[in-house]
């Protein structure tokens, strides 16, 4: 009895000694840290700027998600004017970052920037400082990165629910600007032809309301290029030559023509008005997929979204 005894001690102690080694073994070690694959950013010419399917099934994911995280951002922002009067820029720039990462995204591709009024003519304005008020439109451009890919899209909406004439003038101009840059897309061209059209439908279309006289002024409303390569980072394959290169079938790029008028050029009714619309295409063998193109863009459709407050969510 005694015997039988010292053996199931025996065997428990065993038993407890092989549990806690393989426990100690086994046990679950923090997760790895969050360390995109930055070195992928730099790869071979050619290689790098075209996407394979499985790439561009990514980016139009991440589009998906920060697309609806626009669209979300518009309602709760008009809902939040018409509650107080006035949004914080902060506050949309909080409703950004929860809608993209809620929905799928690890992070952010690149700081949110919330523009509220004038602070749209400062490119990448991303301080947040501000409230948007009564009459204002609020520039945002906003993407997350999904798996690893980056989406970059810009809406510009009023914060009352409804586009000034003015507003609505220089918002036709760019959203010309945006929707002929997409129809000329397609392979055999290049991004050099895509921006020069951008500058001229801009230039055109300034000239038409008054306020550029010299082609040699449109540069200062629309003093960035048209779009850049997107990918793993949002400014995708920064060595490559983003201007002279053939497109071809599974190029991602943006398309973002923006007009900025700040206080010391222009007419006066005009300052302090920044637009920008921005998509993400992928090209394609006859022309190109706009991978954020349920995101409205068109006048008449965002008033409607955000005077339909019933979806909010
Ligand atoms: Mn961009």
């Amino acid at each position: 009895m005694v015997f039988a005894s010292a053996i199931s001690f025996t065997v428990i102690q065993i038993w407890f000694w092989w549990s806690y080694y393989v426990h100690t073994k086994t046990k679950s070690s923090p997760k790895e840290a969050y360390n995109p694959p930055h070195e992928l950013v730099v790869r071979e010419e050619g290689i790098a700027t075209l996407k394979d399917v499985d790439e561009i099934n990514l980016m139009r994911k991440s589009c998906e998600i920060s697309g609806n995280a626009h669209i979300n951002a518009m309602r709760h922002s008009v809902n939040l004017f018409k509650q107080n009067g006035s949004v914080p820029e902060i506050e949309i720039d909080a409703i950004l970052t929860y809608e993209i990462t809620r929905a799928g995204c690890r992070r952010l591709a690149y700081p949110n920037v919330v523009a509220g009024g004038v602070n749209a003519t400062c490119l990448h304005y991303d301080s947040y400082e501000d409230t948007v008020k009564e009459g204002d439109l609020v520039l945002v451009d906003s993407g997350g990165e999904y798996k690893y890919y980056a989406s970059d899209i810009t809406r510009t909406w009023p914060i009352n629910g409804k586009y000034t004439k003015v507003q609505r003038e220089i918002y036709d101009i760019v959203l010309k600007a945006n929707k002929e840059c997409i129809d000329i897309a397609r392979p055999g061209t290049t991004i050099q032809v895509i921006h020069d059209h951008a500058k001229e439908v801009i230039r055109k279309g300034l000239s038409d309301i008054g306020i550029v006289n010299d082609v040699n002024d449109v540069d200062k409303f629309f003093m960035h290029n048209v779009g850049h390569w997107i990918g793993i980072d949002v400014h995708d394959c920064r060595e490559t030559d983003r201007w002279n290169v053939i497109l071809k079938p599974g190029h991602c790029f943006t398309i973002e023509p923006g007009i900025y008028i700040n206080d010391k050029v222009g007419a006066s009714e005009y300052h302090g008005i920044g637009i920008r619309i921005e998509d993400d295409i992928v090209i394609t063998s006859d022309g190109c997929e706009v991978l954020s193109s349920f995101v409205p863009k068109e006048l008449n459709d965002i008033e409607e979204l955000l005077n339909d407050l019933t979806k909010i969510n």
